[in-house]
């Protein structure tokens, strides 16, 4: 059984890939005068990446809606009236006809969703060539399909799936307020699971659920302090959706959302930072300052799983104004 405490707080004991923070450190450094915070985040950015290249990632349900579990900000929980269709899982010649629109539209990785609890034995060998067929078009992939065996994980890394997204969406303390049906723990043995068979991590959080800024930074030293850092780590805005048990959620402030980027990008400097859910909420000058904060990876399209997105146009005219460019995948090894 796992010790959740061991995980999530004041582990101390460096690895290769990130520092190792406590409790106490994180909240000095969160709540430091905001300049200050901002030059330490950007310094440590610069450390490691390029501080004007955004990596675009495209996102697709192939499983949409009618989802067993309860999560409370989702369109796609079948406990909550949010009005959205269900369907089956996406035929695979549809999945990879979208993937071509969005790699010739810029897109480097492509992100399949399902609505899934965890998926069925049954579905593997569609996902498994959904993989391969993304692959063969020379982009990035990247499912998040729920709870995952370790037979399931192995396949999907053989099949050369490069990411797996899988969030833990909050602190381990506030996790039973927004989800009942799974805990926080399940989420961390699938995290292990897909760590284990050799696919890298995608796994993040959403701001504005009615957590405490302690809740967001415990989230943030979970994520940072487990045995290997996530190599992706989302920060969504929660998109308030009607009917959903967040509906009427007060949303985050701004710089309260540009801090908890900061902190993330000191907590964990080597990992891509993506500023992912909420943006259409989100002014030119917000998003810049996350970028200044070390955000380093969007979305791009006009919807992500079910909810919109700024489009195209709206990010290239962004991408302008700021001199950013398009992050272009490293040569495969
Ligand atoms: N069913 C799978 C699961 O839960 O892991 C995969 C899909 S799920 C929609 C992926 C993630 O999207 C969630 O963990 C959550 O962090 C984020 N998300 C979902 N709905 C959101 C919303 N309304 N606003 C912000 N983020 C959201
Ligand atoms: C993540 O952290 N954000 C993405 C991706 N991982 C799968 C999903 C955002 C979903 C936003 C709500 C919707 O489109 O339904
Ligand atoms: Fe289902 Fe994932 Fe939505 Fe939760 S977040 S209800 S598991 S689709």
């Amino acid at each position: 059984m796992r010790k959740l405490g061991k995980n999530a707080q004041g582990a101390r004991e460096s690895n290769n890939r990130s520092p190792r923070f406590s409790l106490d450190e994180a909240h000095i450094i969160y709540n430091l005068p905001f300049n200050d915070l901002l030059f330490r985040a950007q310094s440590v950015h610069r450390m490691h990446f390029d501080p004007n290249t955004v990596q675009m990632s495209r996102l697709l349900s192939i499983k949409t809606g009618g989802c067993a579990e309860d999560c409370g900000y989702c369109s796609q929980s079948a406990h909550y009236p949010t009005g959205l269709k269900a369907s089956k899982l996406m035929e695979v010649e549809r999945v990879l006809t979208e993937a071509r629109k969005a790699k010739d539209a810029g897109a480097t990785r492509y992100c399949m969703g399902a609505a899934w609890r965890s998926p069925k034995d049954r579905d593997m060998d569609a996902l498994v060539a959904m993989v391969e067929g993304v692959r063969a078009l020379g982009m990035e992939t990247c499912m998040t399909l729920g709870m995952l065996t370790e037979a399931q994980a192995d396949r999907l890394a053989e099949a050369g799936l490069d990411y797996y997204n899988h969030n833990i969406d909050t602190s381990e303390r506030f996790y039973p307020e927004i989800i009942t049906t799974r805990s926080f723990e399940d989420r961390l043995d699938t995290l292990e699971t897909v760590r284990a068979a050799g696919i890298k991590v995608c796994a993040g959080g959403i701001l504005g659920m009615g957590e405490t800024t302690e809740d967001r930074i415990s989230m943030l030293l979970t994520l940072a302090n487990l045995p290997v850092p996530p190599e992706s780590v989302p920060i969504n805005q929660l998109i308030a959706i009607p009917g959903s048990k967040l509906a009427n959620a007060a949303p985050v402030d701004p710089i309260d959302f540009v801090r908890t980027i900061a902190l993330a990008r000191i907590l964990m400097p080597t990992s891509h930072l993506r500023l992912s859910a909420g943006r259409t909420e989100m002014s030119d000058e917000m998003q810049a300052l996350c970028f200044f904060a070390g955000a380093n990876s969007i979305f791009v399209g006009d919807t992500l799983l079910t909810a919109d997105n700024p489009g195209e146009d709206h990010d290239a005219a962004l991408f302008r104004r700021l001199a950013l460019s398009p992050m272009m995948l490293e040569p495969a090894e």
